[in-house]
């Protein structure tokens, strides 16, 4: 069967990358993006676009049957950071958006359906390094939680229903196309665009406060990766520990300096710093290498070699 791509929140930081690799592989016209509102030229130009809010089930329905779409990539989300200042409208937007499609597989309109959750998911009861696959999970946020239950629901759909959702636990993700919004580990882009323009940065979390982190090429190939396994290598329905690097803000910074020997890092510490302590501080993703063949190919140095090369 020819697949016919629709992926939900197109203009965000995932989505920028993932509708232009998406379509090098599959053809423009193959790949509809959507966003609440209209993303880069570069995604317009390229190929179909439509407007669409993630909580319209109707549109969605609407756009689905317009396009013929087969396979739809959920990457609609209000972040850790936001979600916790407006806890009801993070909860809203990420469970109605998640139920919408997993309803739409539920009856036939889609046959594959990929929802990303996160390191979020994790608490702080959860062990912080090398954190299992399974394992205590006890989420302190709004949006952890929003994606502890998500992963919930995908397993049951799956298990009850026969959806073939499949799904990965994201680590902070590092981009240069678009900047993040509203997340606890935007400050691993940020640093970057502030080194480069003013050859200091004011650091919201501590000095060492580590986190797990993948740079975008990665977590790209790790989401089409899994999207295009085989069904039966997909064992986990919650979702898979994913993995490349850990480092905290320090590390980080002195990687920087590296490339521009007079950067400087202050901190001022905030909220941020609390969220970031209750996740983990490196992941245990055996489970996806085993399973289904991932295998990450940029390590910390790589990755701010490559970011700095493109910024500038
Ligand atoms: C966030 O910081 O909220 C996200 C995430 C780890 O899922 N980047």
């Amino acid at each position: 069967m020819s697949e016919k791509i629709l992926v939900l929140g197109a203009s965000g930081q995932i989505g920028t990358d993932l509708v232009e690799q998406l379509r090098s592989g599959y053809g423009n016209d193959a790949v509809v993006a959507s966003d609440i509102k209209d993303a880069s030229r570069a995604i317009m130009e390229s190929g179909p676009f439509e407007v669409l809010d993630a909580k319209d089930g109707n549109r969605m329905l609407e756009v689905i049957q317009k396009h013929g779409i087969t396979q739809v990539y959920h990457l609609v989300a209000m972040l850790s950071a936001t979600a916790e200042k407006f806890p009801e409208k993070g909860w809203e937007l990420n469970m109605e958006s998640l139920f919408h499609t997993l309803k739409l597989a539920k009856d036939g309109y889609i046959h594959k359906l990929y929802w990303p959750s996160s390191i979020a998911a994790f608490g702080p009861t959860t062990p912080r390094t090398e954190t299992p696959q399974f394992t205590v999970m006890d989420p302190g946020t709004v949006y952890g939680i929003s994606k502890l239950s998500g992963e919930l629901w995908c397993d049951y759909y799956h298990k009850k229903y026969g959806v073939d959702v499949r799904s990965i636990r994201y680590p902070g993700l590092i981009s240069y196309k678009t900047e993040p919004g509203g997340g606890t580990t935007d400050y691993a882009v940020d640093i970057f665009h502030k080194a480069l323009k003013d050859k200091r940065y004011e650091c919201y979390l501590a000095e060492d406060t580590a986190l797990p982190m993948m740079y975008m090429p990665d977590a790209i190939k790790a989401t089409i990766g899994i999207m295009e396994a085989p069904a039966e290598e997909v064992k986990i329905r919650t979702s898979y520990n994913l993995s490349a690097f850990s480092f905290d803000p320090k590390t980080l910074a002195g990687h920087i300096r590296k490339h521009i020997p007079e950067f400087e890092m202050t901190y001022h510490i905030d909220h941020r710093n609390d969220i970031a302590l209750g996740w983990p501080q490196s992941i245990d993703d055996s489970r996806a290498r085993e399973d289904w063949g991932w295998k990450n190919d940029y390590g910390l140095e790589d990755m701010v070699s490559d970011m700095l090369k493109n910024l500038k």
